[in-house]
Parts: structure tokens; sequence; C-alpha cells
């Protein structure tokens, strides 16, 4: 604080340019959780922050099916408060990759991983390789399965074998984004709809035939702009650049700037964690809190990673 001031002192001010989220600066801080989180200390194992709100490495537990209830419950917690938890030297196997995802909930079996990575000879393990051959193209923000009536609620990515450098996945604290964002656009947004859907995604080189039936499968689905998490009650924006195609009740035009305003927002930096992979490393991320984006900056290099995500539910909002 400036002496004879109750206002930070900033250098150089520039003026922002309202219609343009990116053009504005000084301090983007939001609450990690919302009031009233439990924020006793973890006793179980130990919990370094990444960033203020988002990411935190947790050591001291090997996963697997066998983890006792007290510490899933912690993981809970954890997963709740830092929305991507991160575990380095997880040396197991697919079968305790499984057992330990199994002990979340449901696990997912995505319908169209077969089609566009190829060669998945699991229905429950989806191994994401890329070579000289096969491109990342995970480099878009997004959450998980927005185009499902019922998206992931979480996925829990391996690396099982990484570039030297390169690759890093980054996430983005939705909830964080969400609070920052000035009150009328909050406000404006609050009880808005939007459509989600796969088939401009997934669907752009499929086989005409195939395409058809799984339209039909999986018809477009709506989802609240603003997406309220059951168990601390935190708002989240939720919708995405990849699967978001619009928001209902809005002329084409302002859908896309207001979708465009928020993607913009929650690219800022302040709302980001950013994980370099070694081999086994293992994220987990809740996919209603955050959005995530893999760098695309390897190829021709390899990086395999095993990926299992489990069945969400339908999204409420406010
Ligand atoms: O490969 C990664 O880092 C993440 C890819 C991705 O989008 C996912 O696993 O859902
Ligand atoms: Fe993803």
């Amino acid at each position: 604080m400036t002496a004879g001031t109750d206002r930070p002192r900033f250098g150089t001010v520039v003026a922002p340019r309202p219609t343009d989220p990116l053009a504005s600066h000084g301090p983007l801080v939001a609450a990690r959780t919302p009031a009233g989180f439990d924020d006793r200390p973890y006793e179980l194992f130990e919990v370094r922050p990444h960033t203020p709100t988002i990411g935190a490495e947790i050591r001291g537990v090997r996963l697997g099916g066998d983890l006792s209830a007290e510490v899933l419950a912690e993981l809970h917690r954890a997963l709740l408060e830092w929305k991507v938890l991160f575990f380095r030297d997880q040396d197991i196997e697919r079968a305790d990759h499984r057992s330990f995802a199994a002990r979340w909930g449901e696990l997912e079996q995505h319908p169209f991983f077969k089609y566009t990575y190829g060669g998945q000879n699991d229905v429950d393990v989806a191994t994401l390789a890329k070579d000289a051959d096969v491109t990342g193209v995970e480099n878009m923000w997004h959450n998980d399965v927005t185009w499902h009536a019922t998206p992931s609620l979480l996925a829990v990515l391996r690396a099982v074998e990484v570039p030297p450098v390169g690759g890093d996945t980054l996430w983005a604290d939705t909830g964080a984004a969400h609070d920052l964002l000035p009150d009328d656009l909050r406000q404006q947004i609050e009880h808005l709809t939007a459509e989600h859907d796969w088939i401009h995604a997934f669907g752009t080189n499929m086989d005409e035939k195939l395409r058809a039936e799984l339209r039909e499968a999986f018809p477009p689905v709506t989802h609240p702009v603003v997406r309220v998490i059951p168990e601390t009650g935190r708002k989240v924006l939720f919708v995405n650049i990849i699967f978001t195609r619009r928001i209902l009740g809005l002329s084409e035009e302002e859908s896309n700037q207001l979708l465009m305003k928020l993607y913009r927002h929650v690219q800022r930096p302040e709302f980001q964690v950013r994980l370099r992979w070694e081999p086994n490393t293992i994220a987990m991320w809740d996919n209603r809190a955050c959005q995530h984006y893999a760098v695309s900056d390897y190829h021709p290099q390899r990086r395999v990673m095993e990926r299992i995500s489990v069945v969400g539910d339908v999204p409420i909002g406010p």
C-alpha cells in the first residue's frame, strides 16, 4: 500500500478496453474455495500447491484400488480444493490405475476414441499415443464430454512416455474465472443455457454412415452456462470452445461474441496451472471445475498417455 492511500500501488496504468477481457490489468485474485469449505489440514499426505487456486502435488500416496476410505475422503477434499492433483513416480500397473479410478464412480467408455485415436483395445482405458504420424490435437481449451447429458466427473491421466521437453498440459480454474468476471457480465450469464455438440469435432473425417448413426445416439445437449458444484456450492463457467455451439435465446452474433469473451477470460494465466510431465506422473482433474489444454509442441517426438475417466452427473445451474 502507498502511504496516504487505501489502494494498491500500480506501475503504468493502461486504460482498460471493456470489450476485451484480456485488455485490463491489475490483481486477479480469486478465492480457492467458497466460504465454509472444510479447511482442516490434510493429515494423510502432503499437499504442495502449484498456484494460489489450482493444481497441487500430492506426496505420500501410492495410487491403487486399495486406498483406505480415509485417504480417499481426503483426496476428494483436495480435488475439490485444488481442481487438479498431481502425483509423481506412480510406477503402477494398468490394473491399479483402473481400480483407483473406479473408486470414484463408473468408468466411462468414450464412444468416439476408437474412431479418433484408433488402436484402442480396452473399453475403459484410452491410450493417447502421439508420434511422427499422429499429432497432438487436444490443444484447445475444453472440459471433456460436455456434448453428453452427463459429462465426465473426472479423469485420471498417466504419462507413459514423454518427450524430453514439451508436451505439457495446462488446466484453468473456471470457478476463479467465474468469480472474477465483471459484475455485469456475471449477472448476464447466470441463468443462460448453452448447446453442446460433438459432431464438428469428432465427426470431421468420419464415415458419413457412421456419423449419422452416432448423431442419432448422441444428439446435441444443453447445459447451464454457469454450473454449480454440488459438494461446495461453487459456481463455475461451463462453456468451452470445442463443444459449446451457442447460447440459447441470443442471436448467432451475440452468442458468438459472448462466448468468445468468456473463452478469452478463462485463458488468463492467473487462472492456470501448467504441468511438466515425467513418465509415471499422474494428473487427476475435476472435469466440472476446470478446463484443460494439451500443448502440442513436440512433434515428431513420441508422447504416450493412458487415460481413464469417470461418468459424471447432470450439470445443474444456480
Ligand atoms: O494429453 C493430455 O495431456 C490431455 C488430453 C486430453 O484432452 C484428455 O485426456 O482429456
Ligand atoms: Fe480432454
